[in-house]
């Protein structure tokens, strides 16, 4: 069995209003693998146009999730930081991704279904077919292990499907080409942790997102501290005290959505909230998340703030982040093309 080299890759989406969820979800867990793996921290702009965007706004939230990546503390000289669209392979290699996923496997995907609404006839074909330009995204680095929120679990498991038939496939033509036995890895998701699925402040059944119309309902990394306090005061929740169990927060989504926030952010497990807040009333508890939620995202907002002043800065970073990408995505896809039969230009 081929051994594959630890390799990270994940992505945001520049779609505007980077919020707790993005942050508890997934960068916070970036900033941890760094110590650990070689990682690859992308800025997914081919999926931010499967719906409609607005240019001048994508590229100051490209600049934006970057600006968040760095400030919340990911280096960009150690590991890789770039924009999507600057690396032509992920592209390229979701084509061919294209011709091995499976209709049948595509219609069973829920985000699409929730993001295309009602109209589904509406939506665009790259919205259809976003799952497939993500398993490009992270085959094309090789990656092994994938940190996501609890909604990215389905995409992932179909960048595994189309791993595993690419390889069974192509498995003659891989062994021929002297690849080994298999070529793709099966990425493994990593889904952990206190806050895999943040919910709307305003909705504890509602996954807090950047397109819900309510800014009340989220808190944006980039709000500063009055808004913070307030988002956060204003949060829905119910008439009980905290309970002391966590089996008291069973069917009590919002109590259960804020102690995991606060976990998150505290390093801690529900249970240790619920050990110093058990009994509580909200009107204490949420004074204490307000102290925590400040603490810990507003020094990460004005970073953000400071890095975006400096938008060439920034660019500068992407486009080497780009050149390093692109130095291990393009052999990727050359071996691809090889794989496939292609005649492709070869170094003379
Ligand atoms: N509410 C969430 N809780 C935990 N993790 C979350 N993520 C997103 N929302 C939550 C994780 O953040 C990473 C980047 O997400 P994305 O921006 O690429 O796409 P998304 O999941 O579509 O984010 P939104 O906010 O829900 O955007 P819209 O409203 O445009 O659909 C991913 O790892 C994701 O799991």
């Amino acid at each position: 069995m081929t051994d594959f080299p630890q390799r990270v890759f994940s992505g945001v989406q520049p779609t505007g209003n980077l919020h707790l969820g993005n942050y508890l979800g997934a960068i916070t867990k970036f900033v941890d693998l760094q110590k650990t793996h070689e990682c690859l921290f992308c800025v997914v702009d081919l999926h931010a146009i499967t719906v409609p965007q607005d240019p001048v706004a994508l590229k100051s939230s490209i600049r934006e999730v970057t600006a968040a990546f760095i400030a919340s503390g990911i280096d960009p000289v150690k590991h890789i930081v770039f924009n999507q669209s600057q690396v032509s392979v992920h592209a390229e290699l979701a084509w061919v991704l294209n011709c091995v996923a499976r209709i049948g496997w595509m219609n069973r995907m829920t985000q699409f279904k929730e993001k295309a609404g009602k109209d589904r006839e509406a939506a665009s074909i790259g919205l259809y077919a976003y799952p497939v330009l993500m398993a490009a995204d992270i085959l094309a680095y090789r990656a092994t292990h994938v940190p996501v929120g609890e909604d990215q679990k389905q995409h992932l498991e179909l960048a595994r499907d189309i791993a595993q038939k690419f390889n069974t496939d192509f498995a003659a033509s891989i062994a021929a080409n002297g690849l080994g036995e298999v070529f793709f890895p099966q990425p493994e998701p990593l889904i952990q942790g206190p806050a895999t699925r943040v919910m709307s402040l305003r909705d504890g059944s509602k996954k807090m997102s950047k397109s819900d119309p309510s800014d009340n309902s989220r808190i944006n990394l980039a709000d500063d501290a009055d808004a913070i306090a307030s988002k956060i005061r204003k949060a829905k929740t119910d008439p009980e005290p905290l309970p002391s169990e966590l089996a008291g927060l069973a069917g009590r989504p919002e109590a259960d959505n804020l102690v995991g926030i606060f976990a998150a952010l505290k390093g801690e497990t529900k249970q240790q909230v619920l050990a110093t807040y058990g009994n509580a009333n909200f009107s204490t508890f949420k004074g204490a998340l307000v102290d925590l939620a400040v603490a810990s995202l507003g020094p990460i907002g004005a970073e953000m703030q400071r890095l975006v002043a400096d938008p060439a800065h920034i660019d500068a970073i992407l486009c080497d982040g780009a050149e390093r990408a692109r130095a291990i995505a393009q052999p990727t896809l050359d071996h691809v093309k090889d794989i496939l039969g292609f005649v492709r230009q070869t170094s003379l």
